[in-house]
């Protein structure tokens, strides 16, 4: 029997997937994919709780699979799929709908922050949404969720349901908990270090997409806001130098070093020379997955056999937990 623990976790392809996307989620996927049973997935049923252009949507969970590939998940070891083929996401998503207060939900940062930026489209997938991801979630019975510090709310709302349902029926669904990388768990704005770097800001200078070509992200690194000190010095300091705070952050993620060794190799030198150096450290680190993924979204018979497969393996592993919770709840079996 496999003894494996489960890993699950899931992006929206709602924009092109950035640098904060692959520091804070995948990088960590990716990791860990031979130790763990993985389940990964294009979440387009919640790209739409915000207004999507249909072919664009299609594109982008297509080319977020050709991504998840190329940064080293291989089809064969993890089980990679789209979210809307798998129907008992929809179905165990209404079930925790009704086990999913008012209250929590109302106080969940993503609602709040993309109800201000979408205010002529607040609907209500966009605030039940926490339910539909706790679903997701629970439908693999998974031990770790590797995802960003941004949705560790929804995971420890995940929780309180599971622990909610649990509580009533027995033990139906497994409690699992976040997995949050150490460096990398939120990447800021190149363009403003107080914002999260985000694939849907309007503003494509603060983002680092990873189809990106190298002499842009070149610029991008360039222009980063740094700070307004005279100081220009590269020294860790999130609260009073945010901008270089995070150009650390990233440099650190994708070179290994820590701070200190970050801090001893641009002694004396300024942000003339640091900022070009984290550039150059992202496009190596870009370059193979931006190669790979080019490849292979240019194989759609490829593409098409991966996404199949996985929902036909994920199907199976829901749908157990589905019946599980139809049962238990007191609905009539077919
Ligand atoms: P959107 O702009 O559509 O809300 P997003 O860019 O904020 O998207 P998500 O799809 O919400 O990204 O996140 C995908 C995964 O990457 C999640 O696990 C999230 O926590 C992580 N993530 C997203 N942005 C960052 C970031 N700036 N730093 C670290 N992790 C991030
Ligand atoms: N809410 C996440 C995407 C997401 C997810 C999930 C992550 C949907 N379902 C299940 C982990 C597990 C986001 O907006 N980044």
């Amino acid at each position: 029997m496999d003894e494996k623990k489960v890993m699950l976790s899931g992006i929206q392809p709602s924009g092109d997937l950035t640098l904060g996307s692959y520091l804070g989620a995948i990088k960590n996927w990716a990791e860990r994919a031979e130790s763990f049973d993985c389940y990964y997935f294009m979440a387009d049923m919640h790209s739409i709780t915000v207004r999507q252009d249909p072919a664009a949507l299609r594109r982008r969970t297509l080319e977020q699979l050709a991504q998840y590939i190329a940064c080293g998940l291989d089809p064969e070891k993890n089980t990679l799929f789209i979210q809307s083929h798998v129907h008992q996401h929809a179905e165990l998503g209404w079930v925790l709908n009704c086990y999913t207060m008012f209250g929590e939900l109302s106080r969940m940062t993503q609602f709040k922050d993309k109800s201000a930026k979408n205010k002529d489209n607040i609907n209500g997938g966009l605030f039940t949404y926490p339910a539909l991801m706790a679903a997701d979630i629970l439908l693999y019975q998974p031990d770790y969720v590797p995802v960003g510090e941004d949705q560790k709310q929804h995971c420890e709302l995940t929780r309180d349901v599971a622990q909610r349902f649990n509580g009533i029926y027995g033990d139906v669904f497994k409690v699992p908990e976040p997995y949050i990388p150490k460096v990398g768990a939120r990447i800021m704005s190149l363009s403003d270090p107080l914002s999260k770097m985000s694939k849907s800001d309007k503003d494509p200078a603060g983002s680092i997409y990873l189809m990106e070509k190298p002499e842009d992200i070149q610029r991008k690194f360039k222009r980063a806001v740094t700070d307004s000190d005279t100081e220009n010095c590269v020294r860790y300091d999130p609260v009073n130098k945010p901008g270089v705070a995070n150009l650390m952050a990233i440099y650190a993620a994708v070179t290994g070093k820590s701070f200190d060794e970050i801090e001893a190799e641009f002694a004396g030198q300024g942000y003339g020379k640091f900022k070009p150096a984290v550039g150059e450290a992202v496009v190596e680190t870009l370059r193979p997955i931006r190669e790979e993924a080019s490849r292979i979204m240019s194989d759609k018979a490829y593409l098409e056999s991966v996404y199949r497969a996985g929902a036909e393996r994920a199907s199976y592993v829901a749908e157990k937990t589905l019946r599980k919770v139809y049962k238990k709840i007191g609905f009539v079996a077919r």
